[in-house]
C-alpha cells in the first residue's frame, strides 16, 4: 500500500519508523511519503493561512497551497491510478474498525494534514471531481491538527496488511474484531511467573483446558464490556450470546 500524508509538520511523523510501521516500511510492503505543504507555497514567509470569512476566530488553510499540492502528489500515480483521499476532521464520520478494514484493502491513501479552523472547503469539493473524498474523525473530542489523527488511522490500518502482524491471529483476536468475540472488549491477560507479588494467574489460563479457557474468556470479555462499554452489547440478543456461547 502507497500512503502519502501532506502536512506543515513532516517530523510529526518521525514514530513511523519505528516498530512494526518501519519494519513494513523497510521490506517494501508499506510505501509512506510524506510532504511538507510548505513547498507548495510562493511568498517569502511561506504563507499557509489566512482570516476566515464572514469573521470568526482562528485561521483557515488557503486553497492554493492545498490545491497544488494534491495535483503534484495524485497525478503522479501507475498509469491512471487514483488514490483515495482522507482528510481528518473532528466533523467528519466516525473512524471505526469498518472503516480501517475497508481503508486497508485500498491500494493508495492520501492524507491530508489541516490546522488551526481547517481547510478551505473549495479544496475537497475541487478533489472530489477526481477522487473518493472521506473526512473522518478519530473520535468526540478536538485536536489541534489532523496530524496525530493521521497517525492513528495510519497505524490502525497498516497492522491489517497482510504481512505487517507479527502474529497474524492477534489482529482477529482483539477488541472489535470479526469472529467469536465481536463486538466485545477483550478480558484481562498473563504471563509468566504464575505468581507475582502473592497475586496468582487464574488457574483456569493453566489447566490446559482449551474448551474452559475460552469459555472463560468469553466470560472475561462479556463482563469487561458490561462495565466499560455497555452500549456494546445492546447489539446482541440473548439467543445472540447462547449460540456464541455454544461456539467456544
Ligand atoms: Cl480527525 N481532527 C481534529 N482536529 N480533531 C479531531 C479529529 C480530527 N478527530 C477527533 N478530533
Amino acid at each position: 500500500m502507497r500512503i502519502d500524508i501532506i502536512t506543515i509538520f513532516p517530523e510529526y511523523f518521525s514514530p513511523l519508523e519505528l516498530s512494526l510501521i518501519g519494519k513494513a516500511r523497510a521490506s517494501g510492503l508499506l510505501d509512506i511519503r510524506l510532504h511538507d505543504l510548505r513547498s507548495w507555497t510562493h511568498d517569502r514567509h511561506n504563507t499557509v493561512d489566512d482570516t476566515p470569512y464572514g469573521g470568526g476566530p482562528g485561521m483557515v488553510m488557503k486553497p492554493e497551497p492545498w490545491g497544488e499540492a494534491l495535483d503534484a502528489v495524485t497525478g503522479g500515480g501507475e498509469e491512471g491510478a487514483t488514490p483515495r483521499l482522507i482528510v481528518p476532521a473532528p466533523s467528519g464520520l466516525p473512524f471505526t474498525q469498518q472503516r480501517a478494514d475497508r481503508l486497508a484493502a485500498e491500494p493508495w491513501l492520501v492524507f491530508a494534514c489541516g490546522r488551526y479552523e481547517g481547510i478551505d472547503s473549495r479544496v475537497a469539493e475541487d478533489a472530489a471531481g477526481r477522487m473518493p473524498v472521506e473526512h473522518l474523525s478519530i473520535g468526540d473530542y478536538v485536536l489541534a491538527g489532523g496530524e496525530s489523527a493521521t497517525l492513528v488511522m495510519v497505524e490502525t490500518v497498516s497492522r491489517l496488511l497482510p504481512g505487517v502482524l507479527g502474529n497474524a491471529e492477534s489482529a482477529v483476536q482483539d477488541s472489535f474484531a470479526t469472529g467469536a468475540m465481536a463486538h466485545l472488549l477483550e478480558g484481562p491477560v498473563y504471563t509468566k511467573p504464575p505468581v507475582w507479588r502473592d497475586r496468582e494467574v487464574p488457574p483456569v489460563l493453566l489447566s490446559g483446558n482449551h474448551g474452559a479457557v475460552d469459555r472463560w474468556r468469553r466470560d472475561q470479555a462479556l463482563r469487561a464490556t458490561a462495565r466499560n462499554r455497555p452500549e456494546l452489547l445492546d447489539r446482541f440478543t440473548d439467543d445472540d450470546l447462547d449460540r456464541r456461547d455454544q461456539e467456544v
